[in-house]
This record gives C-alpha cells, sequence and structure tokens, in this order.
C-alpha cells in the first residue's frame, strides 16, 4: 500500500520550529551564546569546561530532535479508491457483476495512479498558478497566459482516463454516467483545480449532444469527448458579465451581430471566465436586429459556440483584461475578457438560450456536487488517520470520545452526502439511455438543484489544518467556492421551486414516494427502526406543510417571482390564505414588464377549503395548483 503525504508536512514543521525559536537545537544555540559560546579572547579554564558542557547538552537535543522533530504525525491517506469502503460496496450493490468486474480493476489502477503520480501534480498546481503577461518586451499586446507543466498534464490526464468520455462512449449503457462520475469524484481532491474544466467541458459536451450534435458541432464534440490528450479540448462558460452571474436574464450586456456568413461576432465583457485557457466555450449574447436594438430579460438571450483562439493560437478578437485574484481555485486561470468582435456560431434557437444552457448548468452542478462530496470524503480521510495517531491528553484522540463522536457525525454526513451524489448520477445515467421513469426524470430534475463538513474536519487537525503548507487549507479554500460557482444556494432553491413549478407538482409527488418506498425497504431491518421512524416524522411535516400554508406562503411568494406575476390571474385568488392583489403586484413586475419569460404556467391560488388536491392526483402544494405548458426537452425541466 502506498502513503499519500501531504505536501511539505514534516519540511514544514521542521522550518517552524526553527524559525519559532521553539526546536531545541535553536534553543540551545542561543542558550551557547548567552554562556559565552561567542566570547572569544582570555576565556578560562572553568569558561571552557562549561563550555564543553554546553556542545554536551546540545549534541543531546540534536539527537532528541532526530526523533522528536515532529510532534505531530503527518495524516496519510493511500489509495482513495480501495480506502473508499462505502464506494466499494456501492459499487457492488448496484453494477452489474461484468462490469462491476471491469470497473473495479481500472478503478484500483486509477487509485494508485491518483496517489502516486497525480497528487504530486496536484501540489504542483497549486503551488504554480499561472501567471498573465499583457505586453510583450516591445511593447506588443499579447495577452498570455502561462500555465505550469502540471496543469497541463493534468489535461493529457483527463483525456488518458475518459474523465469526460465515458459518460457519453456510454459502453456500460446507463452505468457509464455513474462510473465517470466515480472517476471524477476519486480525481476532484487530486485534481490541482483541475475538476473545474472539466465540470465545463461536460456541460458543453451536453448542451452539443441535446442538440442532437448538428454537423458544426461533430469536430467539438468529438474533441470535447476524445481519450486522446493531442485532440482532447476543455471548454468554458462564459455566463456571468458586471451586473453579476445570477439574474442571467438581466445582467448579459453582450451583444451579437450577424454576419453575411451566416456567422456572429460577439462585443462585450465577460467579467468571471473560468479557465479561461480552455479551447473552446459556450456563452450568451443578444441579437442585434437591422437597427442595432435588442431584446431585453431572457427571451433576448442567445447561446452561441466560439473557439478562443485560432489554428495559430491567436486569439478570437479576445482581449484578457486581468486574471482574478481569488480566494481558492488559485491554480486555475480566472479571467475578465473583452470580447472585440469574437467570431461565434448561433447554436440555440434565438432567444431560447437560457434554455439551451441549463443542460449545461445541470451538469456543471452535479460536478459541484461531487467536489464537494470528494472534499468532505478526503478531509475524513485524513482526520481519520490523525486521530489514529496524535497523542492528546495522555491518549490517541481516537480514544477521546468526544472526538469520536465528532468523527462519526461527520462520517454519517459525508456518506449520506454520498449516496445522494450516487442516486443523482444514476437517475442521470438512466435518462441519458432514455431508461428512466417518468418518476425518475422528475426525481432528478428536482434533486439536481435541491443536492458541507469541511471545516469541521480541519477542527480535527488543531493548529495544523490552518497551516498553508500542510495543504489542508487548500482543500478548505477550494471547497468554498462551490457554493457560489453554478447558482448560489438562494438560486438553487429557486431552481427547486421551478422544478416544482413546471412540472405541476410532480416532482414532489415523485421525491415523497421514492422516499416511501426506500422506508419500506428499510423497516425491515430492525437496527434502522429510530432512523425510519425519524425519516417518516419528517416526511409527515413535508407532507402537512402542503397543506397548513404557512411554511408554503413563501412558496407562493416565489413562484411569483419565479413564474411571470404577468400571468397570475388575480382574479383566481380567493379565501383569506390567498394573497392580495397588492401583495401581488407589490412582490412583481407589473404585466409585461418581464418580456423574458415565454410559456409560463399560468398560476391560480385557491382557499385550502375548496382546493382538492384529487384533481391533479398529486399532493396538494399550499392550495396552489398549476396550469401549465409540459416540457419537451431532454433535461426535464
Ligand atoms: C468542481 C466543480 C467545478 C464547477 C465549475 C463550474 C464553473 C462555472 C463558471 C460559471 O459559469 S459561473 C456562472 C454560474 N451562473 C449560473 O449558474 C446562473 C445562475 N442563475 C440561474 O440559474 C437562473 O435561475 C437562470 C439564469 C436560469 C434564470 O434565468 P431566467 O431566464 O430568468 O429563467 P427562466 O425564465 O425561469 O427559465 C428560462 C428557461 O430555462 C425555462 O424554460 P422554458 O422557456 O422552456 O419555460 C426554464 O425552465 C429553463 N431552465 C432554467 N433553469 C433550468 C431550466 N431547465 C432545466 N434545468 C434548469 N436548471
Amino acid at each position: 500500500m502506498f502513503a499519500y503525504r501531504l505536501p511539505l508536512w514534516r519540511f514544514s514543521a521542521t522550518c517552524k520550529l526553527q524559525q519559532s525559536g521553539h526546536s531545541l537545537p535553536w534553543a540551545s544555540c542561543q542558550m551557547l551564546s548567552v554562556k559565552g559560546i561567542n566570547t572569544a579572547v582570555g576565556q578560562d579554564q572553568q569558561a571552557s569546561l562549561k563550555g564543553k558542557q554546553v556542545l554536551e547538552d546540545l549534541e543531546m537535543h540534536l539527537a532528541r530532535s532526530e526523533t522528536e522533530a515532529l510532534f505531530h504525525e503527518q495524516p496519510e491517506t493511500g489509495n482513495q479508491y480501495l480506502e473508499d469502503t462505502l464506494l466499494r460496496s456501492y459499487l457492488k450493490t448496484h453494477l452489474p457483476p461484468k462490469v462491476l468486474e471491469e470497473v473495479h480493476q481500472d478503478l484500483e489502477r486509477f487509485g494508485n495512479r491518483l496517489h502516486t503520480k497525480i497528487q504530486p501534480l496536484s501540489w504542483e498546481c497549486e503551488l504554480n498558478p499561472p501567471v498573465f503577461r499583457q505586453y510583450d518586451a516591445w511593447g506588443q499586446r499579447v495577452d498570455h497566459i502561462y500555465t505550469c507543466s502540471a496543469w497541463r498534464r493534468m489535461k493529457e490526464i483527463s483525456a488518458e482516463e475518459g474523465l469526460i468520455a465515458e459518460a457519453y462512449e456510454r459502453r456500460y449503457s446507463n452505468w457509464s454516467r455513474l462510473y465517470q462520475a466515480v472517476k471524477l469524484y476519486l480525481f476532484s481532491s487530486s485534481s490541482g483545480g483541475f475538476s473545474c474544466p472539466l465540470a465545463m467541458t461536460d456541460g458543453a459536451a451536453k448542451v452539443i449532444e441535446s442538440l442532437g450534435i448538428p454537423g458544426s458541432l461533430r469536430s467539438a464534440f468529438d474533441h470535447l469527448t476524445s481519450r486522446d490528450p493531442q485532440k482532447f479540448w476543455t471548454s468554458g462558460q462564459w455566463m456571468t458579465e458586471r451586473r453579476g452571474g445570477s439574474d442571467v436574464a438581466n445582467g448579459t450586456e453582450t451583444v451579437a451581430r450577424k454576419q453575411p456568413d451566416g456567422s456572429y461576432r460577439l462585443y462585450g465583457f465577460k467579467w468571471f471566465t473560468s479557465a479561461a485557457d480552455s479551447d473552446m466555450t459556450l456563452t450568451l449574447a443578444r441579437i442585434a436586429d437591422a437597427e442595432g436594438q435588442c431584446t431585453q430579460g431572457s427571451r433576448g438571450l442567445s447561446l452561441f459556440f466560439l473557439r478562443v483562439r485560432d489554428e495559430e493560437g491567436k486569439l478570437n478578437s479576445i482581449q484578457v483584461q486581468r486574471l482574478k485574484d481569488k480566494l481558492g481555485t488559485r491554480q486555475m486561470a480566472t479571467a475578465e475578457l473583452w470580447l472585440q468582435g469574437a467570431r461565434a456560431e448561433l447554436i440555440s434557437e434565438e432567444g431560447r438560450g437560457v434554455a439551451a444552457i441549463s443542460n449545461m448548468l445541470n451538469i456543471t452542478r452535479i460536478h459541484n456536487v461531487i467536489g464537494a462530496v470528494a472534499s468532505m470524503r478526503r478531509m475524513m480521510s485524513l482526520s481519520r488517520d490523525y486521530a489514529r495517531k496524535r497523542v492528546a491528553f495522555g491518549k490517541l484522540l481516537k480514544d477521546h470520545p468526544l472526538h469520536m463522536q465528532t468523527i462519526a457525525r461527520m462520517e454519517v454526513q459525508v456518506r449520506g452526502a454520498f449516496l445522494l451524489l450516487m442516486e443523482i448520477v444514476r437517475l442521470l445515467g438512466l435518462a441519458e439511455t432514455n431508461l428512466a421513469s417518468k418518476q425518475e426524470q422528475l426525481l432528478l430534475r428536482l434533486l439536481v438543484p435541491a443536492s458541507a463538513v469541511a471545516v469541521e474536519a480541519m477542527e480535527s487537525f488543531g493548529g495544523q489544518g490552518y497551516m498553508e503548507d500542510t495543504g489542508l487549507p487548500v482543500i478548505l479554500r477550494d471547497t468554498l467556492v462551490l457554493s457560489i460557482w453554478e447558482g448560489t444556494t438562494n438560486i438553487l432553491s429557486l431552481d427547486v421551486l421551478r422544478s416544482l413549478v413546471k412540472s405541476q407538482g410532480q416532482v414532489m409527488a415523485a421525491f415523497l414516494s421514492s422516499v416511501q418506498k426506500k422506508l419500506e425497504l428499510a423497516s425491515g431491518t430492525e437496527e434502522l427502526s429510530p432512523a425510519v421512524q425519524r425519516t417518516r416524522e419528517a416526511i409527515g411535516r413535508l407532507q402537512q406543510s402542503s397543506f397548513n400554508g404557512t411554511r408554503c406562503s413563501s412558496w407562493r411568494f416565489l413562484y411569483r417571482r419565479l413564474c411571470c406575476p404577468e400571468v397570475v390571474q388575480p382574479g383566481a385568488v380567493s379565501g383569506g390564505r390567498g394573497v392580495s392583489e397588492g401583495q401581488l403586484r407589490g412582490w412583481g413586475s407589473a404585466p409585461g414588464q418581464r418580456p423574458g419569460v415565454r410559456e409560463q404556467p399560468a398560476l391560480s391560488v385557491r382557499s385550502p377549503a375548496t382546493d382538492t388536491s384529487a384533481d391533479h392526483g398529486l399532493p396538494s402544494l399550499d392550495g396552489v395548483c398549476f396550469r401549465g405548458s409540459p416540457f419537451h426537452r431532454p433535461w426535464p425541466h
């Protein structure tokens, strides 16, 4: 078994001791000086004997320092696949035997490669962040982003390991997506931030595939899903502009001008472009009409594909303003980019840009879950190992009940998060191979936005957890971005509500019925009965909240915010618990103010007394029932 050591731990501990003056050799040196080792001339014999004694003391201290240089033993992890018993048992339980056999072999090999070869590259990426050079020595604008060799090697490794390809080749049918997700999960904490461009690359491949891989995008799709390091491309996802990244409908200023050959040129300023060294990108812009006018709001946004550089490596009429100075993911070049006529291809229907890019959003959101669970698992593995080695108050940490209670609680959270992740990618695999039932599609739509222990796990290392060169803070820093990337928690909460509205509440019905089935299975196991009981109570409360109106009144308002207040029929509001016209006006914009939204489900609110949820066969959602258009695109939305 290989043993992974966190980078520079030993080195740092020694340096720290020496610098702080706490190490024995340093203390002894000072003592020597005080005792006169530096006194030159005229020392008497007694002094020289004293000096000799001190030197002997020093030798003794030096000898001790060799065995006690580190007071804290370094936590280690080995092959993360072999050590992850939950992952292995999950695969054993779910994968067909033939698939399991092949996948197991590959994952064991990959686990060793990660541990011995890839993890050191990850640390190199952290130590050698990208450098931006805007001008050359002769004043010529060059806009070069230099990345380190380890970062470039990560790209090759990603291709060799099929980290994107696996999901699209589908050699294991619906299990391919889960298998890919497991590889990404293992890779994430050793990727030196490369999991970010992979997320966007996966998202771009998904968008292109969902468009039916049009001829003009065939080559891009082949590059994105290639196993050949020379051919493999990564993609960016340029959405965020100066007005922010959440309210894309109102924040996108970039304009697209049609060219005589049917292509477009894009003009605008992309404020936060992750992995700006990518080969291509998908981005949103507003198409200008003959008078130069653009439609505002979501309905004005269209989706474009563009190459970042041409065959000679020259930027596609793009200028790099600067690189971002970020808290984490410093390994990756995140840039502000001026598009000054960048040549691009329109790939969505005009005005359907947000809907088209939502496939990418959903995939990168799943990658965020992968990244979060992977960081939690890495921290937990290190914490557990540390607990077996670190002595405090006369015994190992693992023998302190309070510490073990904390570790056990975090472990349960990590396991829960892991199983949720596996469920999402299992459902995604089914949906992508047309094997998902309607119920499973609905569940997938709900779970992606509805889906971190890292800080508490850092505590388990005491002060060492706070030391940069232990490699622990980088895990925390890089994880903190996950709830900002790809939609903040509130945006994702709103997406849950969007899925409720658009499915006319069916996602909730699917969720409740799926939980009920699991509870029935679990209730056969005696040890699980307290957990089953608690879950039943929680589900009961959720069901009840569908009727009591208190909790769900916020849903109602959020629906309005999301679902186009102009289509709410005030006349349909009835009963004391409905909302007043005044509230409606106060909350949403006036009719017609939000032209970006089309075909929104009409929404009516009834009093609970008159609400018969039976008329749609679904649990009532706080007296809200829906009339809306069904959806027809590959991703259930
Ligand atoms: C380790 C992992 C690393 C991961 C790295 C990732 C790096 C990524 C770098 C970035 O790009 S960061 C930028 C992140 N930006 C976002 O995540 C955007 C966040 N904002 C949202 O998600 C907003 O909710 C949204 C922009 C979608 C709101 O836009 P709209 O136009 O006000 O939404 P609207 O009108 O509700 O929906 C428009 C259409 O899209 C509707 O379809 P229809 O027109 O057919 O009715 C929606 O159903 C559909 N839609 C929206 N969200 C959807 C969706 N469909 C399916 N799934 C969804 N999630």
